[in-house]
């Protein structure tokens, strides 16, 4: 793509499910939305020579480096997007802002508070000096849940009183499902509360403006040993049954209530196992005017229940959201037709790249970002031997 427009030269590591995602998203971009900067895919980093150089061919990286440093001090890259496990997250982000790069860092920000308190140390030194770091949560740019907030600023449900947010998945039913870097906590940090519940809970935060200042949780593993080996298919699959096992060291399902700075109060529900809901990030707000309710599963729509209606005629609707008006849609295609799952992704990179251009901190920050590890690691603390309410 030809342009004028200023370089944003990026350098990723990692080229699994997210790096793909994030390929995408810094490809497709600049193609839908007039940005200010134009990124460039410019070096792509893995551990494994061939199969590195095969995803760049294929994901359109121009150049590629086995070792993430040396990706960190090349000159001739502006910006780290971390896509690896949560074990390298630290390590990375805070050389590549220490070498005045911006970075993208996947969620969950770390694998501990402590990691991500480095990490938010070392991004809040960086901004001083017009370098910028981003967490990716790339829910909140979903339109449907960047319209909710929208209207929650504008007061449509008024005081906010209930969040219900659950976040379903099922690719762990399956007792003989493989063993992955997923439920290996050294690599992952968490099971299903840092990989999901963590977006519930930015979710959560992000759309109604609220804090979680307390919770009560409750963690479970019902699989302790997965085969080792066999075939992936999609994040589950097929374990070798000749492979000998491997234990799983997370949680498979997190529930726990919350307490927000409001006096709202929340319930929330994290799983791998709810056979049948596949990507069901789910959140229900209910306010003193009225409710909004959102299912990743129909993301294109938005239930809104207005309070303020007479009771004749009063009931949840259902906003179609792919107007132009709406967030985001409008660089998209005509009304009614509809987004997916990587669109958040592009959306995120847009709204980097501009924050970056403008020399304003991007949201999610890593100061965000720590503020729900620190929600992850109180559930954890609430869960271990039932310890009970724990404060943020
Ligand atoms: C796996 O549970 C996973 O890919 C998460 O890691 C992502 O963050 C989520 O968007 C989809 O599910």
């Amino acid at each position: 793509m030809s342009t004028d427009k200023p370089a944003l030269r990026v350098g990723m590591v990692g080229y699994a499910f997210m790096g793909a995602m994030h390929s995408h998203a810094w490809r497709t971009a600049p193609r839908f939305f007039d940005l200010p900067l134009h990124p460039e895919l410019a070096v792509l980093a893995g551990r494994d020579g061939r199969a590195v150089k095969a995803a760049a061919g294929k994901m359109g990286w121009a150049d590629t480096e086995v070792d993430w440093r040396a990706l960190v001090d090349r000159d001739d890259v502006d910006l780290i997007d971390i896509c690896t496990p949560g074990d390298t997250h630290a390590e990375i982000a805070i050389a590549a802002l220490e070498a005045g790069k911006h970075v993208l860092c996947e969620k969950p920000l770390a694998n501990s508070v402590e990691e991500a308190e480095r990490m938010a140390a070392a991004a809040q030194a960086a901004a001083a000096k017009g370098v910028f770091a981003m967490c990716g949560f790339s829910y909140r740019r979903t339109p449907a849940l960047a319209l909710a907030r929208r209207l929650v600023g504008q007061g449509r449900i008024g005081t906010i009183r209930h969040i219900r947010a659950q976040y379903l998945q099922d690719w762990l039913s399956d007792e003989t499902a493989p063993m992955t870097w997923r439920l290996d906590r050294s690599r992952s940090g968490s099971g299903a509360l840092g990989d999901i519940g963590a977006h519930s809970i930015d979710a959560a935060q992000y759309v109604s403006g609220l804090r979680v200042t307390g919770v009560s949780g409750l963690l479970t593993t019902f699989v302790n040993e997965r085969p080792l080996g066999g075939t992936l298919v999609g994040l589950g699959g097929q374990g070798a049954s000749d492979g000998g096992t491997g234990t799983v060291t997370v949680d498979d399902a997190a529930v726990f209530s919350a307490r927000f700075d409001s006096g709202a109060i929340g319930v929330f529900e994290a799983t791998r196992f709810a056979l049948g809901r596949k990507n069901s990030m789910r959140l229900e707000v209910n306010g003193s005017l009225g409710s909004l309710a959102f299912d990743f599963e129909n993301m294109n729509s938005l239930e809104f229940y207005d309070g303020t209606q007479p009771a004749e005629t009063s009931g949840f609707s259902t906003i179609n959201v792919t107007e132009p008006v709406h967030p985001y849609t409008g660089n998209w295609w005509p009304a009614g037709h509809g987004l997916g799952y990587e669109h958040g992704f592009t959306h995120q990179v847009v709204d980097l790249v501009q924050a970056i251009a403008d020399g304003v901190a991007p949201s999610p920050s890593f100061d965000e970002a720590l503020g729900v590890q620190k929600v992850l690691h109180a559930i954890e603390r609430s869960a271990a031997n039932d310890s009970g309410w724990q404060h943020v």
